[in-house]
């Protein structure tokens, strides 16, 4: 009766379920370029050469946003972004690859990427989170629209995710809500997949006593980073009985976003909530083996 999930990193290779909102290979004009490989067995990421007019598409959404991020960033991104730029060639004249980002982000939180080809269901997303494993596009959007992506594309993933995933607590928060998820009903997985689209994706939270962006979903997206830090959005402090249930738009703006009051309060909330949700077993990660002690 408990859905299937993986207990070992190597069992990530069966969550792949792609949503395929619209597909790759219908679409000539995208250039794509996508190469699973298989991470579980020690295979390393695929380097992409990226065409000119790719890295003129990185170019632009790297300058309108980084103007903005000293601004309307949280600290923990801004901190994470100054060291992707020191450290893994984070910029302007190219396309980080994701096996150098990968290499860094397991020195500082043990999490790494594994390649994906688009959008994936959100029990396999979530449950490769589990194994502080974050499934990253990484191909990069059309540039015939450099400001907007129909799907998570290798802007979003490398400036959007990347540098939050650099921060101890916002990995330990991310794992969680990963192993939260392993073998929930369908509609605690709706709930999980909200409550992440509120906090990961669109998150805000109070530092120094004015309101920043942690959202990956925000971070991205210049137009949305500024209207949501503007004063025409509703704010509503996160809780997780609340913002579960809160619906969401994935087409225009979110109409309400949720502020945490920092990471470790977000955490031990989103802790409590996942008591709560019903399984007739609990799990526990074992970093040494990177599989689940299911007890
Ligand atoms: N798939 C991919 N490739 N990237 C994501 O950021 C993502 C996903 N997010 N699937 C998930 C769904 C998220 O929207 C939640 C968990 O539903
Ligand atoms: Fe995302």
């Amino acid at each position: 009766k408990v859905p299937w999930f993986p207990r070992k990193i190597r069992d990530l290779d069966k969550c792949n379920l792609l949503i395929t909102k619209y597909d790759p290979d219908m679409d000539q004009d995208h250039p794509v370029s996508v190469y699973l490989s298989n991470i579980a067995r020690g295979e390393p990421l695929p380097r992409v050469e990226y065409t000119p007019e790719e890295v003129a598409t990185w170019r632009e959404v790297y300058r309108t946003l980084r103007t903005i991020y000293p601004d309307l960033a949280c600290r923990q991104f801004l901190g994470g972004l100054q060291q992707l730029e020191r450290e893994c060639g984070y910029g302007e004249d190219g396309i980080p690859q994701l096996r150098e980002v990968s290499a860094f982000l397991r020195e500082k939180t043990g999490f790494q990427l594994r390649p994906v080809a688009g959008l994936l269901s959100a029990r396999d997303f979530l449950a490769s989170l589990a194994f502080r494993v974050f499934q990253c596009t990484q191909y990069i959007r059309h540039a015939s629209a450099p400001m907007h992506s129909p799907e998570p594309d290798c802007c979003h993933e490398l400036l959007g995710h990347i540098p939050m995933l650099a921060d101890k607590e916002f990995a330990q928060f991310s794992q969680e809500i990963g192993l939260a998820s392993l073998g929930a009903s369908d509609e605690d997985i709706e709930r999980l997949s909200t409550l992440y689209w509120f906090t990961v994706e669109f998150g805000l939270c109070k530092q120094n006593g004015t309101v920043k962006a942690y959202g990956a979903g925000l971070l991205s997206s210049y137009g949305e980073l500024i209207y949501a830090l503007s004063n025409e959005p509703e704010y509503k402090p996160f809780n997780p009985e609340e913002t579960a249930i809160q619906p969401y738009q994935d087409q225009t703006f979110q109409p309400v976003y949720f502020v945490s009051e920092s990471f470790e309060d977000a955490k031990i909330k989103m802790r409590r909530y996942s008591s709560s949700i019903q399984r007739p077993f609990s799990v526990r990660y074992d970093p040494f083996t990177c599989s689940l002690e299911v007890l």
